[in-house]
């Protein structure tokens, strides 16, 4: 097949999809724009984007037409691939590939590709750090925010590329093949979009589909589903762990990270705080390693690196209460982090988009330390329900992000703690999480002190 002579239908007309199509024009490929909302502002569009000035755009239904004459279906991540009109264009043959797929066929050099649950963000910004350090040319992409397509065209044969790849991006890989890739933990997230454990467990674990021994594949020995992949993984596997001394892999044990059998950095010696994070450190320890990075400069970029914005990031003390934005906790498992790292009694804002998640073990570990718990967004009834379950009684619900936010100033007491920490996507209140983290701070910051 040669790629420069198919038909493009690019399908979403957020980042990725205005990024592909940007490459596709730049490519002189043929190449149409498809969004599936159907009050979508085309005119408005092609001003903001003047790439689409001679692109055909549709919205609302799919034309068969357009199906048709596809012989490539670019689905940004958050097209879901099961819709009536992916499943038919796959009948009839024609290839579903995402944006990283399309990516991956243009760019050039190596990839590290980063997957798990939680931590991805942090990891990614680490590893890309430590490969800026060491590597003349790299790039840092993916769900991080800054789609793949963005950056190929200026790619050299020594390239390094750090992805942070989503469970969505996976879903359709064909030949992305990462030097070295990995799977920080899985766990419970984005069950509407994948419906079952065993589809979310198998589209992270996509990440290796194309790699062999050849490659390399980091691995969390901690977690139920990674931990069960490590023989099944087609890579060579580098383990890491916070439970067990593993003689071939990392392990943390008693503030001291271990790598290969030896010493090679104190827990104190990182600016990052909470046993997740020494799980990102140790993963991207061991992605160094596998790109032969040599470990001094490592360590001095470990030593240097600080926390990723929006997660369990502190913002500001106000009237004595300390507030901190942790939009990132975009589900339980990561919530959970959150109100771990709290040690002052605790005014928590949960709640957000539905995306199937059950609440039980993230109000499970809030130890007491959540004095007035503020709902908001489509899961706050479920939330609540949850929470009653296990004994929280003092809960406020609010309409809107501010009419929480006046709940919280109001209640929070000298030596209290604010923590915007919601175990729930963003989206349907919100653009995305960084948007309700950005304003979670412009609020806190215009507080006055008397
Ligand atoms: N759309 C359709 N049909 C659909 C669904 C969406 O046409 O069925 C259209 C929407 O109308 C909209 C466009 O698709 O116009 C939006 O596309 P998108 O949702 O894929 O969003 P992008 O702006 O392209 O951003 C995506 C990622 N978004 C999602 O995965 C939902 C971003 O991840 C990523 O940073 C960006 O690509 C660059 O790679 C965000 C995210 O929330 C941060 N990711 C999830 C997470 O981290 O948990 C997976």
């Amino acid at each position: 097949m040669k790629v420069l002579e198919q038909s493009f239908l690019v399908v979403g007309a957020g980042k990725s999809g205005i990024a592909a199509i940007t490459l596709l024009k730049e490519k002189q490929c043929s190449v149409r724009l498809y969004d599936g909302k159907a009050d979508l502002d085309i005119a408005q569009l092609r001003v903001t984007y003047p790439v689409l000035a001679d692109v055909e755009i549709a919205c609302g239904e799919l034309r068969t037409s357009w199906m048709e004459e596809a012989d490539i279906l670019v689905l940004s991540p958050g097209v879901p691939t099961d819709l009536p009109f992916v499943e038919h264009m796959r009948e009839l043959g024609k290839r579903i590939w995402g944006e990283i797929e399309l990516a991956y066929t243009f760019g050039k050099g190596e990839v590290i590709a980063i997957t798990g649950t939680n931590g991805k963000t942090t990891t990614t910004t680490l590893v890309g750090q430590i490969m800026e350090a060491h590597f003349a040319h790299t790039d840092v992409v993916g769900n991080i925010g800054i789609p793949y397509t963005t950056v190929v065209s200026r790619q050299e044969e020594d390239t390094v590329t750090t992805a942070e790849i989503s469970s969505f991006q996976l879903e359709t890989i064909e030949k992305f093949h990462p030097k070295v890739s990995a799977i920080l933990n899985i766990t419970p997230d984005h069950l509407n979009r994948h419906h079952t454990m065993e589809n979310y467990v198998k589209a992270k674990e996509a990440i290796c589909s194309n790699q062999t021994k050849e490659d390399v594949c980091v691995l969390n020995y901690d977690n139920t589903y990674t931990h069960a992949f490590i023989k099944e993984c087609p890579a060579k596997v580098i383990a890491f762990s916070t439970k067990e001394e593993l003689e071939d892999g990392y392990y943390y044990k008693d503030g001291i990270i271990y790598g290969h059998g030896k010493a090679i950095m104190k827990e104190t010696d990182m600016n990052l705080v909470g046993l997740c994070n020494i799980e990102n450190v140790m993963a991207a320890l061991a992605i160094a390693e596998a790109m032969e990075v040599p470990l001094e400069t490592t360590l001095a970029v470990i030593r240097t690196f600080k926390a990723v914005e929006h997660r369990i990031e502190f913002v500001a003390t106000k009237r004595g209460v300390d507030y901190y934005n942790d939009s990132k906790g975009t589900n339980p498992d990561a919530a959970i982090q959150g109100i771990r790292a709290m040690t002052k009694p605790t005014i928590l804002i949960g709640g957000g988009y539905d995306k199937g998640s059950e609440y039980d073990e993230w109000i499970e570990n809030f130890d007491g330390k959540v004095k007035l718990f503020v709902l908001l967004g489509q899961t706050k009834e479920k939330i609540a329900n949850c929470a009653r379950k296990h004994g929280i009684t003092n809960i406020r619900m609010a309409e809107t992000f501010e009419e929480a936010m006046d709940i919280c100033i109001e209640n929070a007491k000298e030596g209290d703690a604010v923590l915007l920490s919601p175990a729930c996507a963003s989206w349907g209140m919100f653009k995305c999480y960084e948007e309700r983290g950005e304003i979670f701070k412009t609020i806190v910051n215009a507080i006055r002190e008397n």
